[in-house]
């Protein structure tokens, strides 16, 4: 399967004989980092390979559209419940810069005590399946081709069925997975005997895979009520978690700490959260750290979240971290839209390229209360774990309450976790095995009966299906109305019909999200916010953020609801992209012409920097192909260019125009257009406007040849001049 960039991704293609699909490699891929890496203009500290395709940041635009990318493996979760539309999300991320794709699954999978098979529709998350994962696996094989890079995808062995799931996804090619045999027992009530054994199992089969396992221990920091004071329990739990994970098979650089910096703004985040990381990396050097945005303290305010994960990712740059795991940020309201994973990836790669080379410029203080803080954090930690040792063991900790208690041990709230040892879900199901058990299969933990004189245990069965993966048993869909293939239906039908409706979540979900500002006081602001969203005929409307501006003056508000318009490709109007001329062409047809062109930035606009980068040399601009420019500087008065443009017989006139104030940028347009006319000048005169507000069809609306906006070239412009040039005066 090959994708096109000009194309929407197939799922009917992936879903194409998928029976006998093989994942082509198994196992996690990093990033490979190369010092002094020269992209564009610069020479970067920090980076690894570029990609074929991409997205590149906003601001690229200025700096030769460069899309460097970090040394950090870079993270997203998706959690849309259906995986059809989860792989167009992928596919999205991975242009912006995501190479881990971590799968969110339906809520209550960890309880079930087996496989899933088809692909029903998932809560919060999808049914991890068979189907699902090799579906997934293939997009992502496609995926990686087209941005030229490897791409792990993730999911979950927790729970229950941790074993079945590891062998699941080691067939798969799945490459990375939580599991932390505590996650079970703390947070999803199942039993710990159970877990434990389960756990060594799980493990074993991910370390033979190679799938790089990820702890639980953020889940501590998201469930306390003041996640600083729990900080030297989750050493302890990376501790437990790591240990058991080595004594099971596993290796170091397979075990990634989930750590996640615990307070946000406004509680002062360096005094706490620098201090955890740091002796979190010394306490557990060897190990890979993946750091994760805090999202203990998400509100409904994506710019309060994105500013944290800023922050966060700062506190990575200046300890370590092996990847920087994003979480939407609009995570707080909603079930994450599409455009929000690739905002947490953004926030994630635009401040890692920002901090390249950081640590060649300072360094950490080795005295003073960092050093302070970071000696007492491990010593609560070491004697959290003594006291473990002391009352016979983590099962009976747990029973006691003592993790996830809010106190700052050695203080004790008596509020933590309590859990029954011989209870919870799937209790007395362990089983002894007999001394001369046996098991024909290659990735097992403990004593096999077939494993003997070196041979692989499989040997006696003619291969498992790790080895021999024909012998694997694909089940398709199980459940008649539930699974992809109806759900593709209304896609298809809409695709054939050429319909187009807005969607954030899945295929055509019809919704859509405005802003609006209300002059009053909280509450009658909110209800008269909402009765203009239904004016604009948005369905169900909710709101999904609030924030008071002045108790008396008013609030903003975010209102979410159905836009129910389906629109027919047919009518709209798109206008015909013109290939540029090339720039070779461009100066072939000026330089030998003397042609004059004036230029400033009209009105009051001190705005220069977008002029310059139109017409400078230096800049790239038009200068470069001859044609002689006039730049009159700021804020100059459109009879002045006109004047200027009557004394140097130019060919046309460029007003840059970015202040939109009062709709300004408009009336200098109009005013361009009717003073030349006025003047007896317009028909000689090419008239062109720029400015970050500018379109092609506003300029022209108002009456000018054309008009150009955000990301405009020296070429853009040149090309355009030479053609309209060109047709006014042949020859
Ligand atoms: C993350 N943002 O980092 P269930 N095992 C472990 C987990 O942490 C989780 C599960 C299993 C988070 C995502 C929280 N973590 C959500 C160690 C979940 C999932 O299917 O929800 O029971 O298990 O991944």
């Amino acid at each position: 399967m090959k994708l096109s960039p000009d194309k929407k991704l197939d799922v009917r293609e992936v879903l194409k004989d998928l029976d006998s699909y093989r994942p082509r490699r198994k196992g996690w891929a990093w990033r490979k980092k190369i010092e002094n890496n020269r992209i564009g203009p610069f020479v970067y500290k920090d980076t690894s390979e570029s990609l074929i395709h991409s997205v590149p940041l906003p601001a690229a635009t200025y700096f030769d559209n460069i899309d460097p990318q970090s040394d950090v493996v870079i993270t997203t979760e998706i959690a849309s419940g259906r995986f059809e539309d989860d792989l167009r999300r992928m596919r999205m991320a991975a242009w912006h810069g995501a190479d881990h794709i971590m799968v969110i699954r339906t809520i209550g999978q960890s309880h079930i005590d087996g496989l899933i098979e088809g692909t029903p529709e998932g809560v919060g998350g999808i049914p991890i399946s068979r189907k699902q994962i090799r579906a997934t696996r293939k997009a992502l094989d496609a995926i990686e081709d087209e941005i030229g890079r490897p791409i792990n995808f993730h999911s979950y062995v927790s729970g229950v069925a941790g074993p079945e799931i590891a062998v699941l996804f080691a067939e798969e090619g799945v490459n990375g997975a939580h599991q932390d045999p505590q996650y079970n027992v703390l947070y999803r009530n199942i039993n710990m005997h159970r877990s434990f054994v389960d756990a060594a199992e799980a493990k074993k089969i991910m370390a033979d895979a190679a799938i790089l396992q990820l702890d639980g221990a953020h889940n501590a920091n998201a469930t306390a009520k003041q996640a600083w004071k729990v900080t030297p329990e989750l050493f302890v739990q990376h501790a437990i978690n790591t240990a058991y994970s080595n004594a099971a098979g596993m290796p170091n650089d397979l075990i990634a700490l989930s750590t996640v910096p615990p307070t946000a703004p406004p509680a002062p985040k360096m005094h706490y959260d620098l201090p955890y990381a740091v002796a979190l990396r010394e306490l557990f050097a060897g190990y890979k750290f993946r750091a994760q945005q805090n999202t203990r303290y998400m509100e409904s305010d994506t710019m309060e979240t994105t500013i944290t994960h800023v922050l966060d990712t700062l506190i990575s740059r200046m300890t370590s971290a092996d990847i920087q795991s994003t979480i939407t940020p609009d995570e707080g309201r909603n079930i994450p839209w599409h455009y929000n994973n690739v905002a947490g990836v953004n926030t994630a790669r635009q401040t890692l390229m920002g901090l390249d080379g950081l640590m060649e410029q300072v360094e950490l203080k080795q005295d003073g209360p960092l050093r302070e803080d970071v000696r007492v954090l491990k010593e609560r930690a070491v004697l959290f774990l003594e006291e473990i040792l002391n009352e016979g063991g983590y099962y009976t900790t747990v029973e006691n309450g003592q993790f996830v208690d809010q106190g700052y041990f050695p203080e004790r709230k008596g509020d933590g976790i309590v859990r029954d040892p011989q209870g919870g879900d799937c209790a007395d199901t362990v089983i002894s095995r007999k001394v001369d058990y046996g098991a024909p299969v290659c990735s097992h933990f403990g004593n096999n009966s077939y494993a003997q004189n070196n041979n692989k245990p499989c040997e006696a069965y003619g291969g498992c299906t790790l080895c021999d993966p024909s012998k694997i048993q694909y089940i398709d869909e199980l459940d008649e109305q539930d699974n992809v293939e109806k759900r593709l239906e209304q896609p298809i039908a809409d695709r054939v019909a050429g319909l187009i409706r807005p969607e954030v979540e899945k295929h055509g979900d019809s919704i859509a999200c405005v802003t609006l500002f209300v002059p009053e006081s909280p509450k009658v602001a909110e209800a008269a916010a909402l009765e203009m969203a239904k004016r604009m005929n948005l369905r169900n409307p909710e709101v999904i953020s609030r924030r008071v501006m002045h108790p008396a003056e008013g609030s903003v508000f975010e209102i979410k609801g159905i836009l129910d318009v389906a629109v027919n490709v047919e009518i709209l109007q798109i206008p015909a992209m013109e290939a540029l001329l090339s720039d070779e062409a461009i100066e072939a047809w000026v330089r030998p012409r003397d042609i004059h062109i004036v230029a400033a930035t009209v009105g009051e606009d001190e705005h220069s920097v977008g002029l310059h980068e139109i017409l400078d040399i230096k800049h790239g601009g038009i200068e470069k192909y001859g044609f002689h420019c006039h730049n009159l500087g700021t804020s100059v008065a459109i009879e002045r260019l006109l004047d200027v443009a009557e004394e140097t017989n130019a060919r046309a006139i460029l007003i840059s125009t970015i202040v939109t104030h009062a709709d300004v940028h408009k009336q200098h347009m109009l005013h361009l257009h009717e003073s030349a006319k006025q003047r007896g000048m317009r028909e000689r005169l090419v008239l062109v406007a720029g400015g970050a507000q500018v379109t092609e069809q506003l300029a022209r609306q108002c009456g000018l040849d054309a008009g150009f906006g955000h990301g405009t070239t020296g070429r853009d412009v040149g090309s355009f001049l030479v053609r309209i040039l060109r047709e006014k005066w042949p020859g």
